[in-house]
Formats: structure tokens, sequence, C-alpha cells
């Protein structure tokens, strides 16, 4: 008889766990995502709203002297917010509840700079509660924006402040239900060199709402993109070495590309705005960016392993602009149409399979089950996996996933098509992650081939589909 330590030194050798004969999946490689990191991922597109004082005074930087009876929403609608971003297929909302005037958009006991002194339905407002309810009605995750720079608030600057911004997080964090995100805006004022207790702002915050994911310049769990274009680096990791660095200094290359050392998981967000301004000009009215600009800000943000955080701007009623509803619409439906068909069906062969198992073969990245991956034998850093479609067939667009539960690996990749002859390269390309969309001009050809060439550790393939999208 076999003796069980017998079994586990096989085991270790060949791959092979004897419970099931089930071969053993990659080990994770080091940092990974924490679960709420990983929902967060999934989410890939959600909307910030910029609203406030700002809306009403015409203002981006508002200097928080504007009397709060000028914040006077004729006809708010937090219902049609969400509607709006429910139909437009992002996944949340994330709120300016307070911005750099300092002015609060819930009756906050911190400050007398707030709804609550405003003679806006009587200072009993709260657009909080109103929008975390609309949220909470239409399926939406509910997010918080609050400035650490506060333009208004008497002791801003003194250490003692701190304390007064801990407890704006902790009321936000307390009455409106989930938060899925907490943001954490960088700007700040140079001049009063206030000294921030972000680890006290940090813990506050976890403590509350332990699965919300906290988005700074520096994380912890969410890094800002390093521009306000919505535009993640060509190369895209999701690691980052954070020693050293903190909200409000940025070093923007660095936070584009990610670090492929990096001993954190901190993967990227960008935010861009629908217009050139954060809140609503009735001057960029005319100003909403095309289809075909954000379609390439999706190519670049969701199709670079980040996500994708698009700014309205809500206008002075309180509802966001019908230019900016038809346009998220519009821009939904590009997607739709872009994602339509997927062409990835076919033989599916790979140069290495991990222990020969059906567990962990090709197939599994096109069964549209994000749970299951290709995967190679442990050390096995290059590999290719080839999809003979049968017939020629045309497409110009490959979108492909890694398992990031177990860390991200890939390096070096590229897309290859068989001429008949040759494999001819159509891209080359380097990281993957959450997902990569890579394009390129149309061909039409009986095989594709996505050869890795370099990888962390051994490569876990959970996803890739084919597309013919229209170019725009
Ligand atoms: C920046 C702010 O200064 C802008 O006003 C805007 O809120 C943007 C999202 O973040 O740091």
């Amino acid at each position: 008889m076999i003796k069980i330590s017998t079994l586990a030194v096989i085991t270790l050798f060949t791959g092979i766990s004897f419970i099931g004969l089930k071969p053993a999946p990659p080990q994770p490689i080091a940092p990974v995502p924490s679960a709420a990191q990983a929902a967060w991922q999934e989410l890939e597109y959600y909307a910030f709203v910029h609203f406030g004082m700002n809306t009403f005074t015409d203002h981006e930087w508002g200097e928080g002297r504007a009397h709060p009876d000028n914040f006077n929403p004729t006809s708010l609608d937090t219902r049609q917010w969400a509607r709006t971003v429910k139909a437009a297929g992002m996944k949340g909302i994330i709120i300016t509840a307070k911005h750099h005037d300092g002015f609060c958009l819930w009756p906050s006991a911190t400050t007398e700079y707030s709804v609550k002194n405003s003679s806006w339905r009587n200072g009993r407002g709260d657009i909080l509660k109103d929008l975390s309810e609309a949220c909470r009605e239409y399926g939406l995750k509910f997010g918080v924006y609050i400035s650490p720079w506060d333009r208004n608030h008497p002791i801003y600057g003194k250490p003692k402040y701190n304390r007064v911004y801990q407890e704006q997080w902790r009321e936000v964090l307390s009455n409106y239900g989930e938060v899925f995100e907490a943001w954490l805006d960088g700007a700040n004022d140079n001049q009063k060199r206030m000294v921030y207790d972000f680890n006290g702002f940090f813990a506050t915050i976890k403590k509350i709402q332990p699965n919300a994911v906290i988005f700074s310049d520096a994380g912890p769990d969410i890094r800002w993109v390093g521009n306000e274009r919505g535009i993640a680096g060509e190369t895209n990791w999701s690691l980052r070495d954070n020693e050293g660095s903190f909200p409000g200094f940025a070093d923007e290359k660095a936070l584009n590309t990610g670090d492929e050392n990096g001993t954190s998981w901190i993967p990227a967000e960008c935010d861009v705005s629908i217009r050139p301004g954060w809140f609503y000009h009735s001057n960029e009215d005319g100003k909403v960016k095309t289809v075909a600009q954000l379609m390439e800000i999706y190519y670049k943000s969701v199709g670079r392993n980040g996500n994708l955080l698009l700014n309205i701007g809500v206008d002075r009623r309180g509802m966001v602009n019908e230019n900016d509803e038809l346009r998220l619409i519009e821009f939904k439906q590009a997607r739709d149409e872009a994602f339509k068909t997927n062409l990835a069906s076919g033989r599916l062969t790979a140069t290495n399979t991990r222990s020969n198992s059906t567990q962990f073969s090709p197939a599994k990245a096109v069964d549209s089950d994000r749970n299951t991956f290709w995967a190679t034998d442990d050390g096995v850093k290059q590999a290719s996996l080839e999809l003979d479609f049968g017939r020629e067939t045309e497409f110009n667009t490959v979108l492909i996933q890694e398992n990031i539960a177990l860390g991200q690996r890939v390096k070096k990749f590229s897309v290859e098509v068989w001429d008949g002859k040759n494999w001819l390269n159509v891209s080359s390309q380097t990281t993957i992650g959450h997902k990569r969309i890579v394009r390129f001009p149309a061909v039409k050809t009986q095989k594709l081939r996505i050869a890795i060439e370099d990888s962390r550790a051994c490569p876990t393939i959970s996803n890739l589909e084919i597309y013919k999208a229209p170019v725009l």
C-alpha cells in the first residue's frame, strides 16, 4: 500500500493531487487582490457625479465663501440619475459629498457649511440619503468622495482638522447603507500646509465599512491612474510598491503603469469627465465627448486593466442633463455593438497544458466561466494557445483575461494569425491583468495564436473573446 507521504511526494513532482485525481492548481503569486478588490475589479465601469455649490456658482474650485442658499436645485431627481446610470450600463455612482469648497451635501454636524443651512428644502434636504436610496432601488453601488482639502472649515490647516475630516467619513459611512468605494482627493492647499493623518482616515473607513475599497493617489486599495483623461498605460500592472508614497504627491508616470515588482495589489482607476469640466456649466452643453472619444477611453481604460470612472456633472435642476444622458446611452449601444458576436469558437490547442489535464485545458479560456482557466505547468512561462476557427474568419479585436485571484502574471504576449504558410504578428503587447482588449487592422484568417512570451509564473488565462468591432 502506498503511504500518504509517498502520495504527497508524487503530488509535489507531478502536480497530480490524489483527491479525485485532480491536478493541483497553480499556487498564487503575491501580491493578490483582497475579496473587496476582486469584486471592485468586476465592476469595470461606474459613474462619478460632481454636484455641489460649484454647480450653482459656475466654478470648478469654489473658495468656500458662497452662501448656502446658493445651493438650490429646482427639481432634484436622484432616481433619474440612477435610472440613467443603470441604462448606461454603469455599475454604481460615486458622489462628491464634499468638494474643496467644503460644502457638505449632507447635514453634517462637523460644519455649518452644508445643506442644513440652505433654504433648499428648508434645511432638511440630504443628497446622500436620496441618492443612496435611489442606488439601492436600481441595484447600483453607492460610493462617496470627500475632499480632504476644505476651503471653508475654520480649523483647516490645524492638526485638529484631522478629527473633523475623520468624523465626516464616520457620518457618511454610518448613515447611508453600504458604500463600495471611499474616494480621497489628492488636491491640496499648499499654503496652509495641512499635515493629514491618512492612516487614521483609512483605519476609520475600514472599521466602519470593511468591504469598501479606498481610493487615493497612493491607494491603499485603488490607485489613481496618473491623469484625468481616463487613460491607463499600455503596460498596466495592478502591482505597486507603495513604500513612501501618500495621497497628494503623485508620481504620475509610475501610477500610469504600476510596477511589475510591486509588493502591494493596488489596481488603477481611470477617472475622466464626459465634458471638459467636472462640474456642470451650461456653456459646455455642446462639449459632451463624442461616442468615438468615449470608446477610445473605454479601450484605453477597461481595455488596459483599469476601471473606468466616468464623470457626469449633474445640472442646476439636479438632473443628468439631456445631452449627457443621450451620449451615455449611445456609448452603451456602441459597446454592445462592438462586443455583440464573440467569434472565439473552433478547435483549441496549446503548446503546454497543466498536467495535461482537461481541468486546465485551453477550452477553459472560452467556456464563458471566469473561474476556469487554461494554465501551463509550473515553470512554463512561454506557451501559446491556438484557435483554429475551421474557416476563414475576419476580426480586429482580441479580448483576453487572466485569473487575477492567483496574481497578475503575463509580462509579454503577441497576437498572431496564420496566412497559410506562416504566423504573422498582428500585435505585440505586455500586460493582461483583469482585462486586455487588443485592437488591430482587420485580418481574415483561419487560425489565431496567442503567444505568451514571458510571465512572472505559469500563465492562467481565464477568458478569450474575438470580435469584428466597428471602427469609429
Ligand atoms: C481633482 C479635483 O481637484 C477636481 O476638482 C476633481 O474633483 C477631480 C476628480 O479631482 O483632484
